[in-house]
């Protein structure tokens, strides 16, 4: 009998120790979502986070998830929230519930004094509940060196959630100039927080190759290598002569692949392989160059030439061989449902002059060297297909008829991608205005030099991947929108994240939320606010973007 009562008498001092904590109520303004949330309500008092809370999962996806979440506690507060499986249901609890009804990316969350709880059908959308609660609490939670001062509150609200579009995409050109595996997998950590769902990774073009091909060495012992002309601008490279050594370069290793999209996996965020071809294969060539028309000599250039006229040849049946052991280990790699394989800007005058190639017209009864294209991507097609896969290329492999099951991905403004919808293709959006990251994002006496263009936030935000040409049927073939890096301006990883943030916000918001929660000031306050978080994170990000109030400057009449 004693007992029970020093028990209950133990229970009751805690439950006042618990309530007696300090909590405050926030106001509206204070709370900063990105992408905003679809709908919340805000209520009065906060939960406190502390040595004792609990996170109660259910499943091996939801503890990962709660893992990495309690990490960032472990580093911030000095101190982890303990990450307990089936538990009874108590007071100062995350709860992870799974609720069917709640799509594949959807979640709610309810923050009451007592505890929270994280409603989602699938594990992403548990992902994202998390990423929302993140921002919930202090900018301080980014912070890798130990707070005092910050009490971990999170304001009582009640929120639901779910994206607009399922493709929310961004596409980092690690060719031109590479980045190393530690850079992308930070990366991925920047680009989760803003429940960004696909990395593409454009993997080689003529000035590198950037994934180790275990049956062709070469691709990376030579293709991944050039000489260092980086002192010289970009367009001004002299090529490599015969008595130089081509030392500027790296690549993946098959086992820093398998790292890169696993860490990526953890985080909902599926990583897209692209392969180019039929062109912006220099590096490739400079490898193998059998399967050029001309047989080479080739070397990797170390910066612009423009048209690069060596191409893979579409005649020789050994170039197609080549590439299907190629993707053999690319899918192996990747479990993306999508393979990327390039299809732009070809300069086909080679096709023209070779033997092999004009056979090859002839007898597939093709009409010209365009149509030549067409047979080289369908025929690729049907290797990616028959490995359960589907083709995702840039709009060029829309000329001379579009493979059957092939998605497009748009980037010569949005015709690609209107007609692709119309003959009932899947499309994703990335038109060069306002996609491009390489474009400038302030008055270029101000900004680093970039490859040119003007894309700065308030564009990029007001962009609606779903063209007004489109009807209901056809608009749903838009899975959604992508921000693409091209990096022959960016050659390091600071600078490529100053290309990147705050841009990514404005385009994860405008493929996130709904129109009826978007407005451009309001996303242009809350950002500021945002790159608190940014700051403590370490991510680099164009300060300049806050210039002018965020709004593009009126052109200057003369
Ligand atoms: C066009 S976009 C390219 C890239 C360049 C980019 C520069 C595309 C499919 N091809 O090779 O890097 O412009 O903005």
């Amino acid at each position: 009998m004693k007992e029970k009562i020093a028990g209950i008498a133990i229970l009751l001092v805690s439950c006042l120790l618990w309530s007696c904590q300090p909590s405050r109520t926030f106001s509206d303004r204070e709370i900063i979502l990105i992408p905003q949330v679809q709908k919340m309500t805000l209520g009065s008092s906060s939960f406190r986070f502390g040595e004792n809370t609990e996170i109660v999962i259910r499943t091996a996806d939801q503890q990962t998830i709660a893992e990495n979440f309690s990490g960032l506690f472990g580093k911030s507060a000095g101190w982890k929230p303990k990450v307990v499986k089936d538990v009874a249901e108590g007071s100062n609890q995350v709860r992870f519930i799974t609720t069917e009804s709640l799509g594949e990316e959807g979640y709610s969350l309810d923050v009451t004094t007592r505890g929270i709880e994280l409603k989602a059908a699938k594990p992403a959308g548990f992902f994202y509940a998390i990423q929302t609660l993140r921002q919930l609490l202090p900018a301080e939670i980014e912070s890798s060196q130990k707070q005092e001062k910050t009490e971990w509150l999170v304001p009582v609200i009640s929120i639901s959630d779910s994206p607009s579009f399922k493709w929310r995409g961004y596409m980092l050109d690690v060719s031109r100039h590479f980045f190393p595996k530690e850079e992308v997998i930070q990366m991925i950590d920047f680009l989760a927080i803003h429940k960004i769902n696909t990395l593409h990774l454009h993997l080689l073009d003529d000035q590198g190759w950037r994934i180790e091909i275990k049956k062709y060495p070469r691709l990376t012992s030579v293709g991944a290598w050039r000489v260092n002309r980086e002192d010289k601008p970009w367009n001004s490279r002299p090529k490599q002569t015969a008595d130089e050594k081509a030392t500027y370069g790296g690549f993946y290793s098959q086992s820093d692949i398998k790292e890169i999209v696993s860490y990526a996996a953890d985080r909902y965020i599926n990583v897209v392989p692209e392969i180019e071809m039929p062109a912006h294969v220099t590096a490739a060539l400079a490898a193998y160059p059998q399967y050029s028309c001309s047989g080479g000599p080739f070397t990797v250039l170390p910066g612009g030439v423009w048209p690069v006229t060596d191409i893979y040849c579409a005649g020789n049946d050994s170039t197609f061989l080549f590439l299907q052991d190629v993707l053999s280990e690319v899918i192996d790699l990747f479990p993306s449902k999508y393979i990327h394989i390039g299809g732009d800007e070809a300069t086909k005058t080679e096709w023209g002059k070779c033997p092999k190639c004009k056979m090859r017209i002839k007898t597939e009864g093709l009409k010209n060297a365009g149509e030549l294209q067409s047979y080289f991507i369908k025929r690729i097609e049907k290797f990616i297909n028959s490995k359960g896969r589907v083709l995702l290329g840039w709009d060029e492999i829309l000329e001379g008829g579009l493979p059957p099951k092939a998605t497009v991905m748009s980037w010569r403004g949005t015709q690609g991608g209107i007609d692709a919808a119309k003959q009932g293709h899947d499309v994703v959006m990335t038109p060069g205005q306002p996609c491009y990251f390489d474009h400038y994002q302030g008055a270029k006496e101000e900004e680093p030099l970039a490859i040119g263009g003007f894309n700065p936030l308030d564009k990029v935000y007001d962009f609606n991947p779903v063209p007004k040409e489109l009807d209901a049927e056809s608009a749903k073939h838009i899975l959604g929108a992508q921000a693409n890096l091209w990096t022959e301006y960016v050659p390091n990883i600071k600078h490529a994240q100053y290309m990147t943030f705050p841009r990514i916000a404005a385009i994860a918001e405008a493929l996130w939320s709904p129109k009826e929660v978007r407005n451009y000031d309001d996303f242009y306050r809350r950002i500021q606010s945002f790159t608190k978080r940014y700051d403590l994170m370490g991510i680099k990000y164009a300060k300049s973007a806050f210039k002018a109030g965020g709004k593009t400057p009126e052109p200057v009449k003369k």
